[in-house]
């Protein structure tokens, strides 16, 4: 088996995209291999967060992931502040990247828009401490959606570059693993942004503790188009909010785009987006009551993060401490 790590911000209720992107991957991905799952409230800080609310988030994510199916007796469930070896990873990591490295990642100019110099210095290195998040673990297996390739590709650079500086063969090749659908699902109402937990708006996301006539109300109202439904993939072409539901679809139904587009094509949205819906509540229903049921108590969740910061610890800290001493610190 591989060593698994991936993370998730706890800046809210995780949505569909978060799920199709990442989470249904890692419940998968638990058979046969070692997986470290973090919440990541380092990163969640590098824009505002009110304390009290990322505190109750962190726990809120922690019983969703595992209502979701996410294992934290076999595996490791925790939450990345607790395990002080990303901070120290992320710093020296900080010396490794180059400002140059940083200007290129589009994520942060998307987040930052055009006011730029007013947001923190950590949202602009953040890249680099996902870079620690994983090297820290010499995971070697990485499960993201597609929003997160090129900070997968600035972690090999940083894995390099610290190899090559300090002449020595550390860390090895990482891999991501990004899945072939749904891999960036899109906003309900613009089918050009992608479907994100800080968009003011919530009709644009669907979140996996909405209740059935939420979910049943949001895709209704989604946007669409005019046209009909086409019988072939090369007709969802320039059409992103059809090609956004259909994908979504035919991940649900567990069926190619061709298979959704033979069934649907040629009728309209509104048989369609009932189907979609129902198979949506379908695989909402059972993680959001189940992860009501869990909320029932928190002690426990906590007890489970707590084991988890144990067990990553054990992990990360020889690691941490020998890049430390490669480095020329004394310990
Ligand atoms: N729209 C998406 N489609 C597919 N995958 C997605 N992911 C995020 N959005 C989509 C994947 O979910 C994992 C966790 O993401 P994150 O919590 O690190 O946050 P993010 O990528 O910044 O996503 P959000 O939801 O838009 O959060 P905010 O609004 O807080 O920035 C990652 O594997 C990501 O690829």
């Amino acid at each position: 088996g591989k060593r698994v790590f991936s993370g998730i911000q706890p800046t809210g209720i995780p949505h569909l995209g978060n799920y199709l992107g990442a989470i249904r991957h890692w419940v998968d991905m638990q058979q046969g291999n070692e997986c470290i799952f973090c919440l990541v409230d380092m990163h969640a800080i590098t824009v505002w967060q009110d304390p009290i609310q990322l505190r109750s988030q962190i726990i809120e994510q922690a019983a969703i992931l595992m209502a979701a199916g996410i294992d934290p007796q076999k595996h490791i469930l925790f939450n990345q502040s607790a395990v002080s070896a990303h901070a120290r990873m992320g710093w020296i990591f900080n010396c490794v990247a180059r400002i140059g490295w940083m200007n290129r990642m589009t994520q942060f100019k998307d987040k930052a828009g055009k006011n730029r110099e007013a947001h923190s210095a950590g949202l602009y290195v953040y890249p680099n401490l996902m870079a620690a998040d994983i090297l820290t673990y010499q995971a070697t297996c990485v499960p993201v959606g597609e929003d997160q390739r090129q900070h997968l590709e600035l972690t090999n650079d940083i894995a390099q570059k610290f190899n090559h500086d300090y002449q020595i063969d550390f860390f090895q090749e990482v891999q991501g693993l990004i899945p072939a659908t749904s891999a960036r699902v899109m906003n309900l109402r613009d089918g050009s942004k992608k479907m994100s937990k800080s968009d003011p708006s919530e009709q644009g996301r669907i979140e996996l503790l909405d209740e059935d006539d939420v979910i049943a109300n949001k895709i209704r109202r989604a946007k669409s188009d005019s046209e009909p439904l086409p019988s072939e993939v090369e007709g969802l072409e320039n059409r992103l909010e059809a090609s956004n539901l259909v994908s979504i679809y035919a991940v649900m139904a567990n069926q190619s785009v061709d298979q959704v587009l033979r069934q649907f094509g040629g009728q309209g949205f509104s048989g369609f987006k009932s189907e979609l819906a129902d198979a949506l509540i379908q695989h909402i229903r059972p993680i959001r009551e189940e992860t009501k049921r869990l909320l029932a108590d928190e002690a426990h969740i906590r007890e489970m993060l707590r084991m988890g910061a144990k067990k990553a610890s054990a992990i990360a800290e020889p690691i941490v401490s020998k890049v430390e001493e490669i480095v020329g610190f004394i310990k």
